[in-house]
This record gives structure tokens, C-alpha cells and sequence, in this order.
């Protein structure tokens, strides 16, 4: 049956970009896209910077990672002895991506990892069997499906007086199957109010935590999706992302004086879901707009490819969780292993030629970053505007 399904698949890709073809895409996925207004998830025009290329095209990721503070070191030398280590809050790093990139910035022995999590004894325990070694990180409480807990766990990294250099918003929750919306303890519908609302409070409160950083780089990365981005295949898998016009974010998303989604419509969790990711995109963007002149932080967004083992397919149903793997692997090969995802997301918190503010980072087959192309929505700084400020009146920030 699955190879029925392949032989379904067009058997070449024409993705061209104003007339343009591109290679890589066609090495990388089987998937045709026919449609003119999908744009390739993939560009031929990787980071431009050439120590960054050199590199790649010898030993992608590893190397990177393993060399990115010495590089950093080599720009200020007579900071070389001294440098502190990185110090690194990621959300969500008690499973999956989360825990994978601490793992691999653990490794590199320039970063301290707070791992922000709601389970500490899970997170314990996932540490732990990752082989991080305990000097290496901290884990703080946050459940960032409660305002409460996000203050509180800001109140804590400031009272720890370990200086911070790096903010991952990472963790998500997805509820594909779920018939009625849950909530947070604000009463916002959970996907949207975890995956957006508690991080947008998380990094507007440590944006001053940021600023008093003397690393070399300050960075605000929050983890994206191809599927909140409308100008992929992925992305125009039913229910595509929408915010429309926000009616139902300004109403609170509570469900009972509107609409627990964003646009306004009947619940649908895997919509939810999509539309928190678009919104984190969004956020990245506006804060580069607001902040990044003033405060010379980079903020990004980032697809680390189709992580199709972790956790977040937990609510879905066992032959999902059973088929989805083999799907992107054999069919889509947009999957990636933990372990590389990790990679990726840890590239984008250290390696010294990422400082581009403002963008959306992808890899291709071969691992190589590029800055990619957001969808319409996902890119709109009218949007952008108008979800911060909604979303700042939700959070109690205005
Ligand atoms: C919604 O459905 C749900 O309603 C919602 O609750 C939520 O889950 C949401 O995005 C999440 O999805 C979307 C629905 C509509 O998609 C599906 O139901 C398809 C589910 C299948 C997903 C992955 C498993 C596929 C398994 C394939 C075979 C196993 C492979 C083994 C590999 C071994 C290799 C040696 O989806 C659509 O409407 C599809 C629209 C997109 C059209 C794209 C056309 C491309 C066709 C590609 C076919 C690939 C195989 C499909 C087989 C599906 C059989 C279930
Ligand atoms: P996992 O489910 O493995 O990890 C999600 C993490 O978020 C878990 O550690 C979970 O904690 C944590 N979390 C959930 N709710 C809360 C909360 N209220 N407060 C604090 N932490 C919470 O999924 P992934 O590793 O796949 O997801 C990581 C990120 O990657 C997400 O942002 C997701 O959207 C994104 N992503 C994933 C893709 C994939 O293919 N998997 C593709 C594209 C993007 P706990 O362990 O306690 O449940
Ligand atoms: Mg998708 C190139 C094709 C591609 C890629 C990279 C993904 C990634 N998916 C692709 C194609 C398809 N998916 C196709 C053709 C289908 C229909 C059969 C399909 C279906 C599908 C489902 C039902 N895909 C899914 C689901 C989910 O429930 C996942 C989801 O939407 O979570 C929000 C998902 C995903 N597909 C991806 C990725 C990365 C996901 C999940 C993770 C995420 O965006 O965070």
C-alpha cells in the first residue's frame, strides 16, 4: 500500500522560483508541487556567510557546533581565556527537540542549559537518560500554560542571577483529535494560549534579562512549522492555518463569550495548532521590528524538519503515530531523527554566522541552513502588529 501511495506521487519536481530551478528541492523530496501559488519550502541560496559555507560543504552540522564558540573567540582574542559559558533557557526540554539541542549544546561545553519544564521529574529523569552531565543544566518549573507560572518562573531567573544569553521557545502542545477545546488557567484555548500566549509573556517579561547579557550574541529563537506556512504542500493539508481577522483572539478565545480559535470559527485542534504556529513566526518578526535595532538581539523563527517520533503526536491516534513515521520518511523524506532536529535548533542558538534578525531558518537534504520564504500570513507585519497587540492585552503587558 505504501508503495501504491508512492507510485501515486509525481516522480519529478519542477518547483521553479521566478523561472529559476532548484536542485536541492528536487533531491529532496519526491513531492511535486504543481500549483503556482505554493512557493518550495526549499532555496537554492544557502547563509551567505563563507566561513559558514566552507564548513558545510566539508562536515555540515557537527563541526559547527563543536567550533562555534572558539570562531567567536577568534573575533574578540582577548576574551579567549575568559569567555563564560552560554547561558540557555529552552522551553520544553524535557522531550523530543527540547532535549535533543540541550543535549548537543551540553556536548559542546560552551553552553548552560535551563531547561524550562512543567513535569521537573521528568525532566530529571530525561536528562539524566540523555547522558546530560548534572553540572550542566538546571531545570526551573514553567508551565506555560499559566500566566501565573510564567511570572513567576521569570521572578526565578532573575533571583538566580545567572546572566542569560539565549531564550528557545520550544515547547507546543498539538490536540488533533480533541472534539471540545481545553484551557489554559487564564481560560484561553490551550494551543494557542501554551504554544503563543505563554511564550509571548515568557519572552516579552526576559527581554530585560537579555539585555543586560554581555555575551557575544543575544538570541530570542522560537521553534515554527512548514505547516502554518500556506505556500508549502504541508501547509495546505486540511485545516490549513488561519488567523482571518482575529476576531476570536480579541474576544479572549475563551469559548464562551466567542470563538476558542483565532479566526473566530468552530474549534478544531489541529487548526489550533497551526495558527499558534503562524502566530509564533509572526511574534519573531514583530520583535525584530520593535527590538532588534535597539537592543542588537536576533530573533528568529525556524523548521527543523518533520520530527515525526517525539511526543507531540501523543494525542493522536495509534495508527497516526504508527504510519506517520514511515509516511515522512519513505514518502515525504521530509523527516528528520531527534538527534539532527536537535542539531539544527542548537546551530541556530550558537553558531556565530546565524545573527540574521528577522528571519526563518530551514535545512536541506544535506543539512545546510537558508533563510526561507514565509507564507503570505505568516509574514505580514499588518498581522504581526495587530496579534502582538492583542495578545499583549491578553497577557496583562497593556
Ligand atoms: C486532519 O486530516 C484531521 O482531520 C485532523 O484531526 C488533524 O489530524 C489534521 O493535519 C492534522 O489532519 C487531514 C487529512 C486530510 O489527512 C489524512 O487523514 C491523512 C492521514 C494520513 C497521514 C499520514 C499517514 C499516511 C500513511 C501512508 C502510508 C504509509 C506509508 C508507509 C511507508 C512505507 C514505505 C516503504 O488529508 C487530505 O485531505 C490530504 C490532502 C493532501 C493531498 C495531497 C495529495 C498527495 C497524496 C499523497 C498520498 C500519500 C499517502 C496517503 C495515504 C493515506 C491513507 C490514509
Ligand atoms: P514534544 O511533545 O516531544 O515536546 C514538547 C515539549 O513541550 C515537552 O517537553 C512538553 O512537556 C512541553 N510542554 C507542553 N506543554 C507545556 C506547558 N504547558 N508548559 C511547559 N512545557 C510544556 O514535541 P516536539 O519536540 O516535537 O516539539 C518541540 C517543538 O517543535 C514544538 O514547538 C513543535 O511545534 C515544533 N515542531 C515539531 C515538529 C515535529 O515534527 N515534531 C515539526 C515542526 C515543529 P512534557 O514533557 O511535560 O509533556
Ligand atoms: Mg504532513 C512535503 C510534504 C510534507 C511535509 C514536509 C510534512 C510535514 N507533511 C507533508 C505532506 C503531507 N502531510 C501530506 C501529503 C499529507 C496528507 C496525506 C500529510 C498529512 C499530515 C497529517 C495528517 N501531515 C501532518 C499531519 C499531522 O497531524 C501533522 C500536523 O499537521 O501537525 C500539526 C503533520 C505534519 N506534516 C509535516 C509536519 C512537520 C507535521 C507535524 C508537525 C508540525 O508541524 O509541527
Amino acid at each position: 500500500m505504501a508503495l501504491q501511495a508512492a507510485s501515486l506521487l509525481p516522480s519529478a519536481i519542477s518547483i521553479c522560483k521566478e523561472g529559476k530551478s532548484n536542485a536541492s528541492f528536487k533531491e529532496t523530496s519526491p513531492f511535486g508541487v504543481s500549483v503556482s501559488h505554493l512557493k518550495a519550502e526549499f532555496n537554492p541560496h544557502p547563509v551567505k556567510s563563507k566561513k559558514f559555507k566552507r564548513k558545510l560543504s566539508v562536515k555540515p552540522m557537527v563541526a559547527q557546533i563543536a567550533t562555534a564558540t572558539p570562531e567567536t573567540n577568534q573575533a574578540a582574542p582577548e576574551t579567549k581565556k575568559t569567555l563564560r559559558k552560554g547561558n540557555v533557557i529552552i522551553t520544553g526540554a524535557s522531550s523530543g527537540l527540547g532535549l535533543a539541542t540541550a543535549k548537543v549544546l551540553v556536548e559542546t561545553e560552551k553552553w548552560h542549559v535551563i531547561m524550562a519544564c512543567r513535569n521537573f521529574l521528568k525532566a530529571e529523569r530525561a536528562a539524566k537518560s540523555a547522558g546530560i552531565a548534572k553540572d550542566n543544566y538546571t531545570i526551573m518549573h514553567l508551565d506555560l500554560a499559566s500566566l501565573d507560572s510564567v511570572r513567576q518562573f521569570v521572578d526565578s531567573v532573575r533571583l538566580s542571577g545567572r546572566p542569560l544569553d539565549v531564550l528557545v521557545c520550544n515547547a507546543a502542545v498539538y490536540l488533533p483529535t480533541a472534539k471540545e477545546p481545553t484551557f489554559t488557567a487564564e481560560g484561553f484555548e490551550l494551543s494557542v494560549g501554551t504554544n503563543h500566549l505563554g511564550h509571548f509573556l515568557l519572552s516579552r517579561l526576559l527581554l530585560d534579562e537579555l539585555k543586560k547579557s554581555d555575551y557575544p550574541f543575544k538570541r530570542v529563537i522560537i521553534v515554527g512549522s512548514i505547516t502554518g506556512n500556506t505556500n508549502t504542500l504541508a501547509g495546505n493539508v486540511p485545516p490549513k492555518a488561519n488567523l482571518g481577522d482575529l476576531r476570536g483572539l480579541a474576544g479572549g478565545l475563551n469559548g464562551i463569550n466567542g470563538s476558542p480559535m483565532i479566526d473566530g470559527g468552530d474549534f478544531d485542534g489541529a487548526k489550533a495548532y497551526k495558527d499558534s504556529k503562524v502566530c509564533n513566526m509572526l511574534t519573531m518578526q514583530e520583535f525584530h521590528r520593535r527590538y532588534h535595532e535597539e537592543t542588537g538581539i536576533t530573533f528568529a523563527s525556524l523548521y527543523p524538519g518533520c520530527i515525526a517520533t517525539t511526543g507531540l503526536f501523543r494525542e493522536h491516534i495509534p495508527l497516526f503515530r504508527l504510519l506517520f513515521p514511515p509516511f515522512q520518511k519513505y514518502i515525504t523524506k521530509g523527516y528528520v531523527s531527534e538527534e539532527e532536529a536537535g542539531k539544527r535548533l542548537a546551530q541556530v542558538v550558537s553558531d556565530p554566522s546565524l545573527t540574521k534578525s528577522g528571519v526563518y531558518w530551514s535545512w536541506n537534504k544535506n543539512s545546510a541552513s537558508f533563510e526561507n520564504q514565509l507564507s503570505q500570513e505568516a509574514s505580514n507585519p499588518e498581522k504581526a502588529r495587530k496579534v502582538w497587540e492583542i495578545s499583549e492585552k491578553l497577557v496583562g503587558l497593556a
